[in-house]
């Protein structure tokens, strides 16, 4: 099953929390980007945010087993979900996977955001040039959208 990762951390060492994703998927990582420093998006006064895009080759039949994972690299990290799009150790979400769509709210693929965050569109850009989202080149998305503050490292 291959699918785009976005994962995000904003808490202690945000690089390390980043990595630890990168390390955990091992091998089924086929492609990530750069990391990026990007604006706290959503209107919550909070430190910057470092954010990168990974793509992933899971042999996996079941999205929520996906999911499980993401999750549970998040509860490694010691996150403890307090604000809504507040600050966070480690936020691993699934954007995207192939073939398959969902708008089941415990998962929901493509992810209901990706469309206006920068943090995740830029990423996931670098790492597959003719990536599509809701059958829309994600570099026309891009485009459209207002600068947010997000810069690759
Ligand atoms: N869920 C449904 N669909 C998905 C999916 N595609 N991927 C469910 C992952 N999870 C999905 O998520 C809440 C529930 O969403 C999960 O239990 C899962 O079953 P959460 O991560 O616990 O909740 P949250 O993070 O508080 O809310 P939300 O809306 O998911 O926050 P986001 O979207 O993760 O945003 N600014 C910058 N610059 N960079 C960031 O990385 N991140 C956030 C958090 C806010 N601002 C940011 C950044
Ligand atoms: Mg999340």
């Amino acid at each position: 099953m291959r699918a785009v990762l976005s994962t995000g951390s904003n808490m202690e060492d945000s690089r390390a929390h980043l990595v630890s994703v990168v390390r955990a998927f091992g091998p089924e990582v086929i492609a990530q980007s750069s990391l990026y420093r990007s604006a706290p998006w959503g209107g919550i006064e909070q430190e910057a945010f470092l954010n990168q895009a990974l793509l992933i080759d899971a042999p996996l039949d079941d999205p929520f087993t996906l999911l499980n994972r993401c999750q549970e690299l998040e509860r490694a990290a010691n996150r403890v979900r307090e604000v809504r799009w507040g600050p966070r150790t480690l936020d691993v979400d699934i954007v995207d996977i192939e073939g398959f769509t969902s708008t089941h709210p415990v998962l929901t693929v493509p992810h209901p955001r990706a469309h206006e965050r920068e943090f995740v569109l830029r990423p996931w850009l670098e790492i597959d040039p003719e990536a599509h989202l809701n059958g829309e080149p994600v570099r026309d998305i891009l485009a459209r959208l207002e600068p947010q503050g997000v810069e690759k490292l």
